[in-house]
């Protein structure tokens, strides 16, 4: 069982509709039912990969004594809730909800890769959580999440 209260950022994505409405409208509820510390804005996002429709996109900061195993199931059950089934990898989703890093480092038990192995990689993840957390450092690579955002979206990354 979690133990000491810890900080998790949950990226939240959404590209169809859901019984609250539109997929803003769907994060907006979402948002609310994590009891978050912050929320970013949220942003509408073109489709990375094969996905089709746009996205909204959102990260959230929470605080919590599960462990990231222990989180995703509950996360899951959130998007069943929400009426997500399973599906296509990368089709349409009602609601996604991924942990993105947690105030542990990295994390070697069952369930979720912690730091999530891709969000170096999207915008639609790092500027959000730069809003809200620009100096927390990825343990893998050592980098601030502002500085991963900076890699990812300088006109100039030479160095990639
Ligand atoms: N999620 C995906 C695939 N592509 N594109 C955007 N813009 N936002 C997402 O949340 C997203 C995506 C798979 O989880
Ligand atoms: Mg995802
Ligand atoms: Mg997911």
């Amino acid at each position: 069982m979690g133990s000491a209260p810890c900080l998790y950022a949950i990226a939240l994505g959404s590209n169809r509709r859901s019984r609250h409405g539109s997929p803003t409208e769907t994060l907006r509820a979402a948002l609310a039912e994590l009891r978050p510390i912050a929320v970013s804005r949220i942003r509408s996002t073109p489709a990375l990969g094969p996905a089709g429709r746009g996205f909204a996109n959102a990260v959230a900061i929470i605080e919590t004594g599960l462990e990231p195993d222990e989180l995703l199931a509950e996360l899951k059950a959130l998007e069943r809730a929400y009426g997500r089934r399973p599906g296509r990898r990368w089709g349409p989703r009602v609601l996604d909800l991924d942990i993105i890093l947690w105030s542990d480092g990295p994390w070697d038990g069952p369930g979720p890769i912690v730091p999530h192995p891709e969000f170096r990689n999207r915008a639609f993840v790092l500027k959000p959580l730069a809003e809200l957390v620009p100096d927390w450092r990825d343990p893998v690579s050592g980098l601030t999440v502002r500085q991963l955002l900076f890699r990812l979206t300088a006109p100039c990354a030479t160095h990639r």
